[in-house]
């Protein structure tokens, strides 16, 4: 499936792939309770400390790569914690164990709770920043969706591989002040546009399944540490994406400078983002369209997880049902 070569040796053990579900299962029921009730702050912090008891109960030595921020701002989960028991292979995680808080705080479509593991060295230490974006799904020519094209461009390129016309692509787009030119361009285009208020991961990974969620393209800016998550998806499923930091201040060139990052201007593709053996999870928080969100009921708490493997480019849909309730309780 993947076109790169990875040794033996660099492969995560696939048993720890379940172990993924088990993290984001537990953030995602913990930021549920919180679903709807107007409160960011508590929906994320719950959902951070359950992820964090979660991941240090894993057989991995474990680096967060991205994560809830630097030491000073985050006490958990932050850039440079060890995670795990220490006993297991060395491993680079990626977090967002709330992505989406508004949309969790308001009930809204599309929240979830992401992670990523990989070996390490080998997902981008993206800073806190934004990054521009453009994603499509499986089955394209490559390279014929770029950043350096514009919208038109690539509305036009891609209508024409899919033997569709503009007017029947539908692109993905947060809906921002920072996007008016992108979103005018698009229409001029003839493009549908799937505005989204937040939760722009889910956004990139719907372009992976256009027959069942409608969305052909994404375009547009979001964060860094997001677009390193959902570019772990879709190179599981052969997607295409490329990303290029938004490094506008001296501040931001030396914060990335110090994560390695030499050349701000780079455009990094979906491999660069996130190389090697890659499992990425996610599970809903809230119904959207890519995963139900939790339902908590009189015996049960029932939780959907899509969980990627790179390696095999194997995608698992898990409906968990949970009936050990008592596990919970700390959530
Ligand atoms: C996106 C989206 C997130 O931030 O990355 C976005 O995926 C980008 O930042 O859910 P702005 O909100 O500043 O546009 C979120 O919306 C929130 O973290
Ligand atoms: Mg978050
Ligand atoms: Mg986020």
């Amino acid at each position: 499936m993947t076109d790169l070569v990875i040794q033996q040796q660099d492969i995560i053990e696939r048993i720890l792939t379940l172990e993924l579900v088990r993290v984001t299962e537990r953030a995602a029921v913990s930021s549920a309770r919180w679903r709807g009730r107007g409160d960011e702050k508590a929906a994320d912090q719950a959902a951070v400390d359950a992820m964090r008891r979660e991941l240090n109960r894993l057989p991995i030595d474990g680096t967060i790569v991205i994560g809830e921020g630097e030491r000073d701002e985050a006490p958990m989960l932050f850039i440079g914690e060890r995670v795990g028991t220490r006993t297991g292979p060395k491993v680079d995680i990626a977090v967002d164990p709330l992505e989406g808080t508004t949309l969790c705080a308001k009930d809204m479509p599309g929240s979830i709770a992401v992670m990523a593991m990989a070996q390490a060295g080998s997902l981008l230490n993206a800073p806190d920043v934004y990054m521009e974006k453009v994603a499509i799904g499986p089955g394209y020519p490559k390279g014929i969706v770029d950043l350096d094209m514009s919208p038109e461009e690539n509305i036009r390129a891609l209508a024409k591989a899919k033997g569709v016309r503009p007017n029947d692509i539908t692109v993905c787009v947060l809906d921002r002040p920072r996007h008016e030119a992108l979103i005018e361009s698009c229409r001029r285009a003839g493009a549908s546009l799937r505005l989204l208020t937040d939760g722009d991961v889910a956004g990139v990974i719907l372009t992976a399944q256009p027959d069942e969620t409608g969305i052909d393209l994404y375009l547009g800016t979001g964060g860094a540490p997001e677009g390193v998550l959902a570019a772990g998806a879709l190179r599981c499923v052969g997607g295409q994406m490329q990303g290029r930091l938004i490094l506008d201040t001296p501040e931001k060139v030396e914060r990335a400078k110090k994560m390695g990052i030499s050349d701000p201007k780079k455009t990094y593709d979906m491999k660069e983002l996130a190389s090697g053996d890659v499992v990425v999870a996610a599970t809903g928080v809230t119904d959207g369209g890519l995963l139900s969100g939790v339902r908590f009921k009189q015996h049960t708490i029932e939780t959907e997880t899509l969980i990627y493997r790179s390696v095999t480019g194997t995608v698992r849909r898990i409906r968990a049902e949970h009936r050990e309730l008592g596990k919970f309780r700390l959530d």
